[in-house]
């Protein structure tokens, strides 16, 4: 290690290569588009595409239809109808209609979950591919929508992501996870808000009773109903006061398992949360987190295709006076406040694409407005290394733009000897270090996984030099509040890649300087001769091939002023530990 100071210049000389970025997408300078394959699904060593579902579907409905109409023909099942006509004998009736709150709340659940499920498509089409399994190895992916990892290439997460049509999609363009994201959990807020009020309001008032079952007889009754509905002769709809027992059981699992599975399942896929829980966050991992979050959307999605079909064909007008206008009658007054409601959810959904990749940057701040400070108290955690040698993954994804400068390669010609890492900024102490200074230091290991903001992860053993020590030995001033890494490396889009961090999750014991990744020292595609690992953080935060390190107090004045080259340039957020 190197004393160089006193007298700093006021950034390190890196600073003037960093570039400012557009507040808007600019499609010339995006990821060029990339088609995905239709979605497949793996039995076994095969891949079968998700379209067979639909002739699947339709033959099983005709059968079923077919079987159905045949059952209710004996004796012993029209006994059974009779017994179980579809909900139990003295159903808990509810006296209070369709109130306001209920019917305001229902617009507002299905207003957000569009943006929801649109902006998660998105963010899934950034990795296409899901897992049971928290390493990723290509080949082990169950579902997919992309064709297989090339080999015998470099074939980067990035490479990987795939484009997804803008009226399905926000924003519809290829690697946008970073806008999809403030979507996806800016309205998942106010969704989980309006959620909240939905449960205090459904105890609070008798509503509870539609969609809540109070006796077993919910199943047998339930099963009646769907032999009715089946054998297309409907049973009697008394929506109005009480739910048939399938009704019963779609809202219940609806409201009260698919909702909180889908929250708990996206939460922990935060680093923050996975690494700081322990065995939930090794029990439910990131893939399988991933892999049931989708399903939850399955659920979700067919909730909607059978609940709109059914709302259509049991009395379309009577049905939308309940939900829409409150009254049980046959008046076209919900047809009146469904109109034009509808309409707006067409605008808003016509416009969320080209709104966002006009005014990425708003955005971006609405965003970090609505839940910037929620994802800050995450990066209090401590995250902890309980992971041993055999969960190290076979296979680890690269990521990123891997440098190309003449000054890299020849450091990489001479084995890093005259690599030098800098730290200066707001310290007592600004130094230099070599890598073998670097190696001389008290060493730390750690086994982690790793989150990539784009989906997937991979475990792997660092060790290197933790940062704490580096800020002991530099002493940072009072003055300073953050540190911004440099790197040897451009971004994707030009201009030199950076990232910034708070000067507390630097402190945490995992935040480490790692120069070997699994007892080898790390290699040029993962960041040689050094990189950064802060394991309560998304991979785009963790620098790799770092050239230097500074110490300031704001950030304001770097880049486009977000905190990171991937916060400037694709809209990322400055912290991501969710
Ligand atoms: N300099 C630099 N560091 C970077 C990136 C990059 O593009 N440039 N990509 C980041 C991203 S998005 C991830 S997921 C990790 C990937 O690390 P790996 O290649 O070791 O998997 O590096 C991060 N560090
Ligand atoms: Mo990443």
């Amino acid at each position: 290690m190197k004393y160089v100071g006193p007298a700093q210049p006021l950034h390190d000389p890196i600073e003037s290569s960093l570039t400012t970025a557009d507040d808007r997408v600019l499609l010339n300078h995006w990821m060029p588009p990339q088609s995905g394959i239709v979605p497949r699904v793996r039995f076994r060593k095969r891949w079968y595409s998700l379209l067979w579902a639909l002739p699947i579907a339709f033959v099983f409905l005709v059968v079923g239809v077919a079987v159905a109409q045949a059952l209710r023909t004996m004796p012993e099942i029209q006994a059974f109808l009779i017994r179980y006509p579809g909900s139990p004998p003295g159903a808990r009736v509810v006296t209070s209609g369709f109130p306001t709150w209920l019917r305001v709340s229902h617009f507002l659940n299905l207003f957000f979950m569009t943006f929801i499920i649109r902006a998660g498509v998105q963010i899934l089409a950034d990795h296409p591919r899901l897992y049971w399994h928290r390493d990723c190895t290509p080949g082990t992916d169950w579902f997919r929508f992309q064709k297989a990892v090339p080999t015998g290439r470099v074939w980067t997460a990035k490479d990987d992501s795939v484009t997804i049509p803008s009226w399905l999609g926000i924003p519809g363009i290829r690697h946008s996870i970073g806008l999809a994201r403030w979507w996806h959990f800016s309205v998942n807020a106010l969704w989980m808000v309006n959620g909240i009020a939905i449960y205090v309001l459904l105890f609070a008032t008798d509503q509870w009773q539609r969609i809540v079952p109070t006796t077993w007889a919910v199943f047998p009754n339930a099963f009646s109903t769907a032999l009715q509905y089946l054998s297309l002769t409907f049973p009697t709809d008394h929506s109005w006061t009480y739910y048939n027992s399938l009704q019963q059981l779609a809202y219940f699992a609806t409201v009260f398992i698919a909702a909180p599975t889908s929250i708990v399942t996206g939460f922990m896929q935060s680093p923050a949360l996975s690494n700081h829980l322990g065995w939930f966050g090794r029990v439910l991992n990131r893939q399988r987190a991933r892999s049931i979050h989708f399903l939850a959307l399955w659920w979700f999605l067919l909730f909607i295709l059978a609940h709109v079909t059914l709302v259509l064909i049991t009395g379309t007008r009577t049905n939308l006076n309940m939900m829409w206008a409150g009254v049980h009658d046959a008046s076209w007054s919900g047809f009146a406040v469904f109109v034009p409601l509808i309409t707006l959810v067409a605008i808003a959904w016509w416009a969320a694409s080209p709104f966002t990749i006009r005014h990425a940057r708003l955005v971006q701040q609405i965003g970090r407005f609505l839940i910037g400070p929620i994802k800050g108290w995450a990066e209090w955690w401590d995250p902890k290394s309980e992971l041993t040698e055999k969960d190290i993954s076979p296979y680890f994804w690269p990521n990123g733009t891997m440098p190309s400068s003449a000054e890299f390669e020849a450091l990489v010609a001479n084995g890093f000897t005259d690599y030098r890492l800098r730290v200066g900024g707001l310290v007592e102490r600004p130094c230099e270090f070599s890598l073998a200074e670097l190696r001389a230091m008290p060493q730390q290991e750690q086994i982690t996984t790793h989150f990539c903001i784009q989906g997937w992860s991979g475990v792997a053993k660092w060790g290197g030099v933790p940062m704490r020590q580096v800020l002991d030995l530099v002493k940072p001033t009072a003055k300073a509040r953050y540190l911004v890494f440099y790197s040897l490396a451009d971004g994707a889009d030009g201009g030199r890649y950076y990232d910034v961090h708070r000067i507390e999750n630097m402190r945490h014991a995992l935040t480490l300087l790692a120069i070997d990744m699994n007892g080898e020292p790390v290699s040029v595609l993962h960041g040689a001769p050094v990189r950064l690992r802060c394991e309560n953080e998304l991979g785009f935060k963790m620098v790799k091939w770092v050239a230097a390190i500074e110490f300031v107090h704001d950030f304001a004045d770097l880049g486009s002023g977000q905190g990171g080259y991937n916060e400037d340039h694709e809209f990322y957020g400055y912290r991501m530990p969710i």
